[in-house]
């Protein structure tokens, strides 16, 4: 078994059995500009203790797989150039090294299992890229949903995605995307998507127990919970769609690819919108803590 390095907070978690949710640190590393990422980390775990939790920031510092950070890992991380972004493929490599490393939705929900946690908040999931037929760029995300047992909330699947092809994938993989309060799969920075929901709960304690059913089924793989952004900090589907289609054709004129697509694009539609997506991005965050708290504490309940 590999050596996870848990916070003093997590470790005492874990032995009380007290609920736990698991947050990213791609998002603080590659999502967000400083100093806004470390506010928002600092807030975000805020407000899954404040929701009676005990929130787990996961990333690979130095070659150790840290599950819980405390405040001076976080800064560090958050103040941190060109720290690797890591995905299933590359999570080991990095750890092998020494290395020093911020863990995607992929990564944190393959640590989150490795450290018996099942609920982890995050903005949105990585999915399928518009123009993907060409560039065959789908976010490692969605096989991760596939296989590794983690409910995973969220605001639904990155705007700047083809949403119609990342929900047909998951559909595919066999993972349940549940959406929350409404039957229109949300997206991102807007509440609606134009796509309707596959499947709606509306209640912390249903989306618990379903979890708990997958796997008693003998199921693999996790589930994505969709929890629209509310109202109050929305931008309307009509507003944003242009701005990303702007900031994407900057991407593809300046050749950018691969794992640097999602950076570039987030950044630019902050610069475009004159920083209301972040203002957007930070209460999706937020929302979606409050939402994966609330599971946390009935998983721990059905335990
Ligand atoms: N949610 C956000 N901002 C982010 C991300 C999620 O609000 O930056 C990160 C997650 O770590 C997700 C990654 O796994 O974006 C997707 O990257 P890619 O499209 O390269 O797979
Ligand atoms: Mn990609």
């Amino acid at each position: 078994m590999i050596d996870i390095t848990f916070s003093k907070d997590v470790a005492a978690a874990r032995d009380a059995g007290q609920p736990i949710v698991a947050l990213e640190s791609t998002i603080i590393t590659h999502g967000m500009p400083w100093p806004q990422n470390l506010e928002v980390a600092q807030q975000v775990e805020r407000t899954v203790r404040e929701g009676g939790a005990v929130p787990a920031t996961i990333a690979v510092l130095d070659g150790s797989l840290h599950v819980g950070l405390d405040d001076d890992q976080l800064t560090k991380l958050a103040q941190a150039k060109n720290v690797a972004k890591l995905s299933r493929a590359d999570i080991a490599v990095c750890m092998a090294q020494g290395g020093t490393g911020a863990t995607t939705v992929a990564a944190t929900m393959i640590a989150a299992h490795l450290a018996g946690i099942s609920v982890f908040a995050t903005g949105g999931i990585g999915g399928v890229h518009q123009g993907a037929e060409d560039s065959f760029d789908i976010s490692a995300d969605l096989q991760e949903l596939a296989q590794t047992p983690v409910t995973v909330v969220a605001a639904g699947a990155k705007a700047i995605l083809d949403l119609p092809k990342t929900f047909e994938v998951l559909e595919t993989l066999g993972v349940p995307v549940i959406t929350v309060g409404q039957d229109e799969i949300p997206a991102f920075w807007s509440r609606s998507s134009g796509l309707s929901a596959p499947l709606r709960l509306d209640t912390a304690a249903e989306i618990a127990k379903a979890q708990l059913m997958r796997t008693a089924l003998g199921l693999s793989g996790g589930q994505l919970v969709t929890n629209p952004i509310p109202e109050a900090n929305e931008i309307p589907r009509d507003v944003i769609l242009p701005i990303i289609e702007t900031a994407m054709a900057e991407a593809t004129a300046q050749g950018i690819a691969g794992k640097s697509v999602t950076p570039f694009l987030l950044q630019r539609i902050f610069e475009l919108t004159e920083g209301r997506s972040l203002a957007s991005n930070i209460a999706l965050v937020l929302n979606n803590a409050r939402l994966a708290t609330e599971i946390a504490k009935e998983m721990t309940k059905l335990a």
